[in-house]
């Protein structure tokens, strides 16, 4: 019979399932910080392989209450934040999520997280398609993104260690 048929071992998936986005996620990351934090900040490139324009508009977390897109603004050698909006990405090219420019603001994170532990997104786009992310929690940028934390704002010397250097020179605007 030629009618669609889903296969009965993926009907729990297919009665949840938004079609999926045509994007690659590389380099996907949260900033470790000290427990009890109640911000974090994760960085990804979100690059579109399909041949039409998508627009990313929001992402969420298992992970987060609440997830943001943020912009990074340097002013007068001070460093603020304000959100981002949705992001048009054109067919081919690359949406980059690095420190100092954009970044997911994390919000009312439901646990601690540690180094090495896994985060999982799940990002949207406005035809309604969704992406599928899982970032580490690292101390900084992994080594293929090519960025590193002399762009953070806040940190011009680059002196970035530790982990709260970007994060808590991104929060305080909020505070
Ligand atoms: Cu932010």
């Amino acid at each position: 019979m030629p009618s669609a048929t889903p296969s009965a071992s993926s009907s729990k998936a297919a009665a949840k399932a938004a079609r999926a986005a045509p994007v690659r996620i590389e380099n996907a990351w949260v900033r470790a910080a000290p427990p009890g934090t109640d911000m974090l900040a994760g960085y990804m490139d979100v690059r579109n392989v399909g041949n039409r324009a998508l627009r990313l508009v929001a992402a969420d977390s298992d992970a987060f209450g609440l997830v943001e897109l943020h912009r990074s603004l340097m002013s007068g050698g001070m460093s603020s934040m304000r959100p981002a909006g949705a992001q048009d990405i054109p067919a081919g090219g690359s949406l980059q999520i690095h420190a100092g420019g954009l970044h997911w603001m994390l919000m009312e994170p439901r646990h601690d997280l540690k180094v090495g532990d896994a985060v999982a997104f799940t990002l949207h786009f406005a035809d309604g398609s969704v992406a599928r992310a899982v970032a580490r929690v690292a101390q900084q940028a992994p080594a293929s993104t090519g960025t590193s934390n002399q762009v953070c704002p806040g940190h011009r010397s680059g002196m970035i260690n530790g982990s709260t250097g970007c994060v808590g020179a991104a929060i305080q605007p909020l505070q």
